[in-house]
C-alpha cells in the first residue's frame, strides 16, 4: 500500500451536528502543537495547522457544515484530556455540542475509565476547564451535561448598521464564542429553512457589520475576537423556550442548538434579569432537536460579571475512519465548493 497520512476518527453527531472526534495520528504530538495551555495550541493551530482543520471539514472528506475535535493530552493537572475544535469558521475557543460529541467517543470507545451510572470527564478547552457529565446505561452514553465556561452579556439593545438591511438591533454575549442575537423579524425573514439562504446572507452581513465598526474581544482569552456566530431567534421565543436559526460564518447553519449559543442566550436572558440561577431552558435549533440548560452559580470573567452555563444533550457515534491524504491527492486541504 502506498505511504499515505492517515488520521483516526470517531464521527458522531449531536442532536444532528457533526463532531469528527480526531483521536490519533496526523503528527499531533507536542512539537508538533507546542504551547502551555490549549489556546496557546489552538493559537499554533490557527498559525500553523489550518491545513489540518480544512482536511478535516471541508469537501471531499467533509461538507460546508462539518465540525470536529482533536483530542490532545491535556495541558492542565487537573484535566482529563485537552480538546480543540474546529469547524468550517475556523478553531473555535469552545464548542458545546463538540464536546457533548467527544465526550461520548470517550465513553462509549473506552478511551477513558468508565463509571456508572455517571461519568465525569474534565476537558481542557482553549476557552477554560468543562466538565462532562456522561450518563452511562449499559455501556451506553444515553445524556451529557457539560458545565461550560464562564458565560456573559456584552451588550444589550445595540444597533448596528447592516447595509441592506438597515439598523438592526442585536444583543452580543459570550458562551465559550461571541455571539450576536437578532430577532429574525428585525431582518424581515420567517423561522421557515425554506428561506434558509437569504438568512444566512443577513447573518453574514450581520458579522460584517459587527466585525467592522465594533468587534467582540474577551478580556482573558487571546484571539477570541471574532463574530462568526447570529443567533437569529424565532418569532414566539421566551427565556423558558428559545427556538433559533444559527447562522455560522461562511454561510451555514448549526444543526444542534449550540452548546456555547445556548450559554450565551442564557447569558443575555440572565443580564436582563428573565433567567435566574437552577431555572431550566429549552433552547430547540433550526432542524427542532433540543439542549436544556441552567445557570448554576455566578462568576466574573477579567472583572465582568458572568454567570456559570450547564447543558444537557445527546450524542450518536456514526462511524469509525481512516481519513488519508495521498501524497498525489491534488487536493490535501479539500476545498470548498
Ligand atoms: O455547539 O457550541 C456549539 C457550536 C458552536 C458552533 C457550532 N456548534
Amino acid at each position: 500500500m502506498r505511504a499515505v497520512t492517515v488520521v483516526k476518527a470517531v464521527d458522531s453527531h449531536t442532536e444532528g451536528m457533526p463532531t469528527r472526534v480526531v483521536v490519533a495520528g496526523a503528527h499531533l504530538e507536542h512539537d508538533a502543537l507546542p504551547g502551555d495551555s490549549m489556546n496557546d495550541k489552538r493559537l499554533q493551530a490557527i498559525a500553523h495547522r489550518d491545513g489540518l482543520r480544512q482536511f478535516l471539514v471541508n469537501e471531499p472528506r467533509g461538507h460546508a457544515a462539518m465540525s470536529g475535535a482533536i483530542v490532545l493530552p491535556p495541558t492542565r493537572a487537573d484535566a482529563d484530556v485537552g480538546v480543540l475544535f474546529l469547524e468550517v469558521s475556523g478553531w473555535l475557543p469552545m464548542c458545546g455540542h463538540g464536546a457533548i460529541g467527544v465526550a461520548t467517543v470517550l465513553v462509549e470507545t473506552g478511551m477513558v475509565p468508565v463509571t456508572k451510572p455517571v461519568t465525569t470527564i474534565r476537558l481542557d478547552t482553549p476557552a477554560g476547564l468543562v466538565v462532562a457529565r456522561v450518563t452511562v446505561t449499559g455501556g451506553a452514553a444515553t445524556a451529557v451535561t457539560i458545565e461550560n465556561v464562564p458565560s456573559f452579556p456584552e451588550r444589550l439593545d445595540a444597533v448596528v448598521a447592516v447595509p441592506g438591511y438597515g439598523e438592526v438591533p442585536y444583543s452580543l454575549a459570550f458562551g465559550g464564542n461571541h455571539y450576536a442575537i437578532v430577532e429574525l423579524a428585525a431582518v424581515g425573514l420567517p423561522f421557515d429553512r425554506s428561506a434558509q439562504q437569504p438568512i444566512a446572507a443577513a447573518g453574514l452581513a450581520i458579522m460584517r457589520a459587527i466585525e467592522r465598526t465594533d468587534p467582540p474581544s474577551h478580556p482573558t482569552i487571546a484571539g477570541a475576537d471574532t463574530c462568526h456566530h447570529v443567533q437569529f431567534l424565532a418569532p414566539g421565543s421566551t427565556a423558558q423556550h428559545s427556538r433559533h436559526a444559527m447562522a455560522i460564518h461562511p454561510g451555514w447553519f448549526d444543526r444542534s442548538p449550540c452548546g456555547t449559543g445556548t450559554s450565551a442566550r442564557m447569558a443575555e436572558l440572565w443580564g436582563r434579569g428573565l433567567l435566574g440561577l437552577h431555572t431550566e431552558f429549552v433552547n430547540e435549533s433550526f432542524i427542532g432537536s433540543r439542549f436544556t440548560g441552567r445557570l448554576v452559580r455566578t462568576d466574573t470573567v477579567g472583572g465582568v460579571p458572568a454567570v456559570v452555563p450547564e447543558i444537557t444533550g445527546r450524542a450518536w457515534i456514526t462511524g469509525t475512519a481512516d481519513y488519508r491524504l495521498d501524497p498525489a491527492d491534488p487536493f490535501p486541504a479539500g476545498f470548498v465548493f
